[in-house]
């Protein structure tokens, strides 16, 4: 088990051209496979707003216009049709968000998914990798000795944990899809890459699971979005998307360095 804050030393080299992907409205870069989903609907519910507006500005302008004394005899057709029609317009956008959020959070990953363990702790992330076994080993919080390189309380004893590799930086392959376990150790913290299009709490007692797909290669920001203590203004960490032959590499440099 090691925890490294800084990258190792054959990744220095690499330079990973960041992906320019020219979104409008000023969305960040989209990096993974279901954000673009996510954006189009974003972008949609902007558009029907905007529309909206404008026509209900424009009923406005004709009441004003018009100078009406008596009520209108034809009521449903300016009260009841744009109602009912508001209505099925909102059932519709609340069904097709509904599948997107099923998608990404009632459907579990696929079994070959890339394992990895995101623990939050003031004020830091650590990300920890199972190992060949690919069991996660054990850990007790009395054994949580961030000085002594052991952030996440790994338990030595058990044969689990010995290939166990926890990293500061999150490293992950291009195009495969990822099962993210998310914990905390002591308050909740906002897990959130936005490239990613990922924002989960992470809950003390919790093991909140986040899958996606990273397609693009370069390297993003994780943020935490929940005010948890004085230093949350330097909790970050780095996400690597790497191609996959460079990830297996720098996996495979970590584990020999854990064992
Ligand atoms: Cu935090």
């Amino acid at each position: 088990m090691i925890c490294s804050r800084l990258a190792s030393a054959s990744l220095t080299n690499v330079w990973i051209e960041r992906a320019t992907i020219h979104t409008p409205w000023l969305l960040p870069t989209d990096a993974s496979a279901h954000g673009l989903a996510l954006d189009h609907h974003l972008l949609l519910n902007l558009w029907i707003a905007l529309a909206l507006l404008a026509l209900a500005h424009l009923i406005l302008l004709i009441g004003l216009l018009a100078r009406r004394n008596s009520a209108p005899t034809y009521l449903w057709r300016i009260e009841y049709l744009p109602l009912a029609a508001l209505a099925i317009l909102f059932a519709t956008l609340t069904l097709k968000a509904e599948r997107l959020w099923a998608a990404s959070r009632y459907t579990g990953a696929s079994p070959t998914a890339l394992q990895v363990e995101v623990t939050g702790v003031q004020f830091a992330w650590y990300f920890r990798y199972p190992g060949p076994d690919a069991t996660f080993g054990v850990t007790h919080p009395n054994l949580v000795a961030p000085g002594e390189g052991n952030p996440l309380g790994l338990d030595p004893t058990d044969p689990h944990s010995t290939d166990d590799v926890v990293s500061s930086q999150l490293l992950l392959p291009a195009n495969r899809e990822v099962d993210l376990r998310l914990n905390a150790q002591d308050v909740i913290h906002g897990f959130s890459i936005p490239e990613m299009r990922l924002k989960q709490n992470a809950v003390p007692g919790q093991t909140i699971h986040l899958h996606f797909t990273p397609t693009t290669p370069g390297t993003y920001a994780i943020l935490c979005t929940q005010l948890c203590g004085l230093g949350h203004y330097r909790m970050n960490a780095t996400l690597r998307i790497l191609p996959p032959d460079q990830f297996a590499a720098w996996l495979a440099t970590k584990q020999k360095a854990a064992q």
